[in-house]
């Protein structure tokens, strides 16, 4: 078979780019190793910027996201006692939305399955071969046989752990990684949001997060420790220890339920350079990793699917390489100062087991200034909302 555009992950990331691609007449395959039950089983992102709402509607699949998400204008931040909102929309005019990464994905692959867009699951052993020549393919397994799939450009949206950025030879590749000493237990419940902000809570006992899906779905994270698992974590142990982390007017009326989804996330930051290859193109988790302290992971990688599907279209329809030879610079321009916002919201906010006495003068020193600097509200305010593209 033969395409335009030979797509690898059949997460957010490749179902957008397949998407904006097709509506623009240039055709894509998306390989998707697992199936798409258990692409739509993973609850992660939860927080959109406006540029990536404003992509979904260019992707034409916006029509149920408006109808049911929620625009946020603000979000509290506490700190032990200290407890102030940042208002995103008196800061910077803007806002951001809550529409849950599995509602997305699930629009995306209703908008592929009404256009006929060509999806495969179970692809397994995926290989790219001649990204650095002007003929690439990829092969793959499917249903007990081997296939081949000639095309102009790679697009390798398959996440941290896929093949596509292990195709770049080491000599070419330069990887940059911090891993933090905890991990995220979060709790998928059905009950009412504790508040209608989200809110991010610093405290003794480390760092807690209250955010939600819908009037009836809330979602709430504490820092744990990495050697834990979530089956260690009985409900009323969780809810107990939210409760200690939060502000005491939440804790107080907190409403718990039984959890729906409980796991650990392990919290990275990272980023490969270059992110283009001969005519391979990395996108989202597959080129760079953020703890989702700033909220910023799903929202870079639709940044990346911007640069790369207005690259494509310059390729294709001005028979311009400009945007393609620039799709790395301009993409990691970007994606630094998700990473630096990111690496800093975590920072002020969660316990660290080498912290000591003079380190934690320094994270509350940061908070007051926070609380009490409208420009520095400000500058976290432009980075929650997100920076232009
Ligand atoms: P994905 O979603 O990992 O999708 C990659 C797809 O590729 C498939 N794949 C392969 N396919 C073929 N061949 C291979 N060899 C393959 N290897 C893998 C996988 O099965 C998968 O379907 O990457 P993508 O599309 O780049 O999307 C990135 C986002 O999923 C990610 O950045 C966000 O979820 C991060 N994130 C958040 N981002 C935000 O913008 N706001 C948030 O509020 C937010 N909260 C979060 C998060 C991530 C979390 N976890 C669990 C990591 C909260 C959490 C807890
Ligand atoms: C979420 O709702 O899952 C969520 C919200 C904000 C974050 C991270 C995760 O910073």
């Amino acid at each position: 078979m033969r395409v335009q555009v030979a797509i690898i992950g059949g997460g957010p990331s490749g179902l957008l780019l397949s998407q904006l691609l097709h509506r623009k007449g240039i055709d894509t395959i998306v390989l998707e190793r697992k199936t798409r039950e258990y692409v739509l089983g993973r609850i992660r992102a939860g927080i959109l910027e406006t540029g990536f709402v404003e992509l979904m509607r260019e992707a034409g699949v916006a029509e149920r996201m408006d109808k049911e998400c929620f625009v946020h204008d603000g979000t509290v931040i506490s700190y032990g006692d200290i407890e102030f909102g940042i208002n995103f929309k008196e800061l910077t005019g803007s806002h951001v939305v809550v529409y849950g990464q599995t509602e997305v994905t699930r629009d995306l692959y209703d908008a592929r399955d009404a256009m006929g867009g060509k999806i495969v699951f179970n692809a397994d052993d995926i290989q790219i071969h001649g990204a650095d020549s002007d003929t690439p393919y990829v092969t793959y397994q499917a249903d007990g046989t081997g296939h081949r799939i000639d095309c102009d450009f790679v697009a390798g949206c398959d996440g941290f752990h896929g093949v596509s950025r292990q195709t770049i030879p080491l000599t070419v590749r330069r990887e940059y990684e911090k891993v933090y000493p905890f991990g995220w237990l979060g709790v998928l419940s059905e009950t009412p949001p504790v508040h209608d902000e989200l809110i991010y809570a610093g405290s003794e006992r480390g760092f807690a997060l209250c955010s939600m899906r819908n009037e009836n779905l809330s979602r709430y994270y504490i820092q744990c420790s990495l050697s834990d698992s979530a089956d260690d974590w009985t409900d009323q142990a969780f809810w107990q220890e939210l409760k200690r982390r939060i502000p005491a007017q939440y804790a107080a009326t907190l409403i718990t339920g039984p959890s729906v989804e409980k796991s650990i996330a392990a919290l990275r930051s990272f980023v490969t350079e270059p992110m283009r290859w001969g005519r391979l193109f990395l996108c989202g988790d597959a080129a760079h990793i953020v703890p989702p302290t700033g909220a910023k992971g799903l929202n870079t990688a639709a940044s990346d699917i911007h640069y790369l599907h207005n690259a494509l279209l310059q390729f294709y329809e001005d028979h311009d390489s400009e945007g393609i030879d620039r799709y790395s610079e301009k993409a990691l321009a970007r994606i630094w100062k998700a990473e630096r916002f990111s690496w800093s919201t975590t920072n002020l906010l969660h316990r660290f087991p080498e912290q000591n006495g003079f380190d934690l003068k320094m994270q509350k020193a940061d908070i007051d200034f926070l609380r009490e600097n409208k420009e520095a509200q400000s500058v976290f305010a432009q980075n929650y909302v997100g920076l232009p593209y």
